[in-house]
């Protein structure tokens, strides 16, 4: 099976670029798979993208040596073993605030006898190789999301469940869970609260990212020690990208978008 160059980085401690595909356009995703990111993210959450879309995404990805990675619109395991079957390399999965949910998601990305997830990986099968099936449960990178209050206050038991790659923080959740506003660095108690997951992960040997607003904000998470990190998503890119050149060419003075995705 093709190695998952990712889970390779993670576990050597090193840091990896991820970027967050949000546009449903396999070209889209052809363009950013191909701007030199360890990993592209499709995301089904909050992104525009359907499953069929998602397979097509997945596809322009898997040109290229970037990992493919989904994040499914919620963490139920019928959608995680359909995006896997499609040839993702591992899911973050949103908003898993307990441990049964966290229980839930490894089990479907790990066939039995260590998981319940079904055989029958069409671009598996293609992506990853013939041999696909014996070495899955070891390739599959299993992120789970800690993005509420309740999920901090459950840490100790979601970190315990075996089997958990990484936790991936998605800061604009924890921050409105914590009754603070939406924005990708929040302070106060959430902003406490990213530095005890982080730490609490990493003194457990589980990989840790977070969602960032730009590529600053990537440079000052590594510093902070995470190792995961995309700056915001294609459409948020395009849509700055565009505005600067607006900016530019009428001469005004730039304002940067502080929209939380
Ligand atoms: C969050 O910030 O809550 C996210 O999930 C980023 O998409
Ligand atoms: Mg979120």
């Amino acid at each position: 099976m093709r190695k998952n160059t990712l889970k390779q980085l993670l576990k050597a401690n090193k840091t990896a670029l991820n970027a967050w595909a949000a546009i449903p356009s396999s070209f889209s995703a052809e363009i950013i798979a191909n701007c030199g990111f360890d990993a592209v993210t499709i995301d089904l959450q909050h992104g525009m993208i359907d499953f069929a879309q998602a397979l097509t995404m997945l596809q322009a990805v898997s040109t290229t040596n970037a990992i493919p990675l989904a994040r499914p619109s919620g963490s139920e395991a019928v959608q995680i073993m359909r995006l896997l079957d499609a040839g993702a390399y591992g899911v973050i999965c949103p908003q898993v605030d307990t441990p049964e949910i966290a229980k839930m998601v490894v089990s479907a990305c790990r066939y039995p006898p260590v998981g319940t997830r079904s055989f029958g990986p069409p671009r598996g099968l293609l992506y990853g190789g013939a041999d696909y099936f014996q070495h899955a449960n070891d390739e599959i990178l299993v992120f789970i999301m800690i993005e509420s209050k309740q999920a901090v206050e459950n840490l100790d038991e979601i970190l315990s469940v075996p089997g958990i790659d990484g936790v991936f923080i998605g800061p604009n959740d924890l921050s409105i869970s914590y009754g603070g506003g939406i924005g990708n660095d929040p302070q106060g108690e959430a902003g406490e609260a990213i530095e005890t997951i982080r730490k609490k992960a990493a003194d457990r040997g589980i990989a840790t990212g977070i969602y960032c607003g730009d590529g600053d904000m990537c440079a000052m998470r590594i510093k902070q020690g995470f190792q995961m990190v995309n700056p915001a998503s294609d459409a948020v890119l395009l849509k700055n990208a565009c505005v600067s050149q607006v900016q530019k060419a009428s001469g005004e003075t730039l304002k940067k978008d502080t929209a939380g995705y």
